[in-house]
């Protein structure tokens, strides 16, 4: 059995996880870890990003731990709003005022191609051997809707269809989603390497 501490505050992040985990693994949300913290995020890319979240849960806990950055790279607007993607439209971190400015910005363009990606740091080991840093990389592409469609999931789902698909993150369920997203991607490679070790 491993247990890992999940450096995030997004509450859906952890649902969705949860929902991928086997009975091998335990996941351990931050306030169920006992900490509450706003965790940094100051980089520009979301592997650096991703490192100073679980750096900082680390350095407090001393236990194996992972975090994740993910951004909506949209082509046209040349990767916005990436790893500016809770931020979009200010420090308000307004799912509904993000969604606005993509689609402004976007207008009637026809190109309107873009992906998720996701970026896992883990950092695993023990206090005999040492702990180690790995990264895991999960991308969904798709293109950004012309309106907002459906209620389900967070943050940009509204707008995002999936290749593959004909509607977006947010008219599915969590499972539907999880069989196209970058999460679920990057998190099977996590699951797969800790399996190995
Ligand atoms: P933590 O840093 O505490 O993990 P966060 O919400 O700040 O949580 P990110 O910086 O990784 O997480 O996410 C950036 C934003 O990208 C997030 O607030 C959402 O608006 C959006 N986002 C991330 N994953 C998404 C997904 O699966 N579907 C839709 N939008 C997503």
């Amino acid at each position: 059995m491993h247990a890992l501490i999940f450096a995030t505050n997004n509450q859906h992040k952890v649902d969705e996880i949860q929902s991928l985990v086997g009975i091998d693994f335990t996941i351990i949300p931050l306030k169920a870890a006992g900490i509450d913290i706003d965790i940094p995020e100051p980089h520009d890319t979301l592997q650096e990003n991703a490192a100073e979240k679980a750096g900082t849960i680390f350095k407090l806990t001393h236990q194996n731990c992972f975090s994740e950055d993910t951004g909506l790279e949209i082509e046209v607007l040349e990767g916005a709003p990436g790893v500016k993607s809770a931020r979009y439209a200010g420090e308000g971190r307004d799912f509904k005022a993000n969604i606005d400015k993509v689609l402004q910005n976007l207008g009637a363009k026809k190109n309107r191609a873009a992906q998720f990606r996701t970026v896992i740091c883990l950092i695993w080991g023990n206090a005999t051997d040492g702990f180690k840093t790995y990264y895991f990389e999960g991308i969904c592409k798709g293109h950004i809707a012309i309106e907002m469609q459906g209620e389900q999931g967070f943050g940009y789902d509204p707008i995002f269809i999936p290749e593959g698909a004909s509607k977006s993150f947010a008219q599915m369920t969590m499972d539907e989603k999880n069989k196209y997203s970058h999460r679920q991607k990057a998190v099977t490679q996590l699951f797969d390497f800790l399996r190995s070790k």
